[in-house]
């Protein structure tokens, strides 16, 4: 390797603290930096924050493996906290196997299905939070909702599902490395795996819901009965917390840009594009990694086996050379091809049932609310993956 191919490196750490907090300017010194870079004190691994270069990884499937785990950790080396995903830590044909059945129960037909029920408790919820008139964002609303639409899709009972926020935070903290804040998800997780698990048997799913579904593909032989518990644990890790904070910073985005707001609420059929762009103005899943599954090249620069590559997913969706203004959260935007949800065939399957719930919260909102306006300082929850908001006080003002 000859001087010009010497990876620059940066000395950031993406997961202290300062950094989860506002990542914005370490990724445009990584951006600005190179396609590829490496980072001091994860001396192992390369990183890409450009859009080209993270679209290119995410889209290469054969030589940026998911088995090795999306994390940090590299599932060669080390075990995995909890057993593999066997959709999302798992690479073609398994994958694929997987992926084709989940697919089909996530499918737009089954949300075309789901989508009067969504919207209708979208407007109750909307209607208490307007009666409140000040509410807490994150409490009130980003929170309660998919915590009650999804796990009623999937069939899950209605007692004990805050469980499922304290397993999420673990799941995302996990794909990090050993921290403070690893350390604390680990400390509340008490009976939650051993809830989560139990909540995957068919036994304590209601018939005809999505979880159930999987146990009809089992049913018919696409998948084991013993596989079926641990997709239906797919649904549980990565439908709720996502979703959650997907709704928590688009309050956050509309709260802070009240003339895009305005436009919202004079026409609701924004509603869609107006969640798209949050999406990509603050991406809820900030980081995925893949595996180099051989020797091979980013942009050029060699990659070898084994070596962890981190995709910055909110650095690509904030690159100036794929967007115009990219700091600028515009709701006339339609920022198609922003990597917020993935991309590739390990995008997210959950997507269309994701983008039902953006909308249905925000027409609703979009109908009833004349302004959203910031009611005092919003507190963070910092985790090793996610974006997320812990409180977001806000007022609501009728129309
Ligand atoms: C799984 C990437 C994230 C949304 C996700 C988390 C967990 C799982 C899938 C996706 O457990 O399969």
């Amino acid at each position: 390797m000859n001087d010009t191919m010497t990876i620059p490196e940066l000395d950031f750490d993406p997961y202290a603290p300062e950094q989860l907090t506002d990542p914005y300017p370490m990724h445009h010194a990584v951006r600005e930096a190179g396609p590829v870079v490496r980072l001091k004190p994860y001396p192992t691994l390369v990183a890409c924050a450009r859009h080209e270069q993270v679209h290119a990884v995410l889209n290469d499937h054969e030589n940026f493996i998911s088995g090795a785990g999306v994390g940090l950790t590299n599932f060669n080396l080390e075990p995995p906290f909890r057993p593999k995903s066997l959709i999302l830590e798992a690479d073609p044909p398994q994958h694929t196997q997987m992926r084709t059945i989940l697919s089909r129960i996530l499918s737009p037909k089954a949300v075309t299905q789901i989508r009067a029920t969504f919207a209708a408790e979208a407007e109750a919820l909307v209607d208490r939070c307007l009666a409140q008139g000040t509410i807490d964002g994150i409490h009130d609303l980003a929170q309660p909702y998919p915590l009650k639409v999804f796990p009623d899709a999937v069939g899950v009972e209605a007692d004990g599902r805050e469980h499922l926020l304290v397993y999420g935070d673990m799941v995302f903290n996990s794909m990090g490395p050993r921290n403070e804040l690893l350390a604390k998800s680990a400390a509340r997780m008490g009976p939650v795996t051993e809830w989560i698990m139990a909540h995957c048997a068919r036994s304590h799913l209601r018939p005809g819901g999505f979880g159930d579904q999987i146990y009809q593909a089992a049913d018919a032989g696409e998948i084991t009965h013993e596989q079926a518990p641990m997709l239906v644990r797919s649904f549980l890790s990565a439908g709720v917390d996502t979703t959650i904070n997907g709704l928590g910073n688009a309050l956050f985005a509309l709260a802070h840009h009240p003339a895009e707001y305005a436009k919202l609420h004079a026409d609701p059929t924004l509603a869609r594009p107006a969640f798209e762009e949050a999406l990509r103005w603050e991406s809820t899943a900030q980081t995925f990694y893949r595996t180099a599954g051989r020797d091979t090249q980013i942009a050029g620069v060699p990659v070898a086996e084994n070596t962890k590559v981190l995709c910055f997913l909110g650095g690509a969706n904030r690159d100036p050379r794929k967007w115009p203004d990219p700091e600028r959260y515009d709701i006339g935007r339609r920022p198609t091809g922003h990597v917020a949800l993935g991309s590739g065939i390990h995008g997210c399957v959950g997507q269309a049932v994701a983008r039902l719930e953006g909308e249905v919260v925000l027409t609703a909102l979009a109908r009833r609310v004349k302004a959203i306006e910031v009611a005092g300082p919003h507190t963070r929850r910092l985790n090793n993956t996610l974006r997320a908001l812990d409180t977001l006080p806000l007022r609501l003002i009728p129309a």
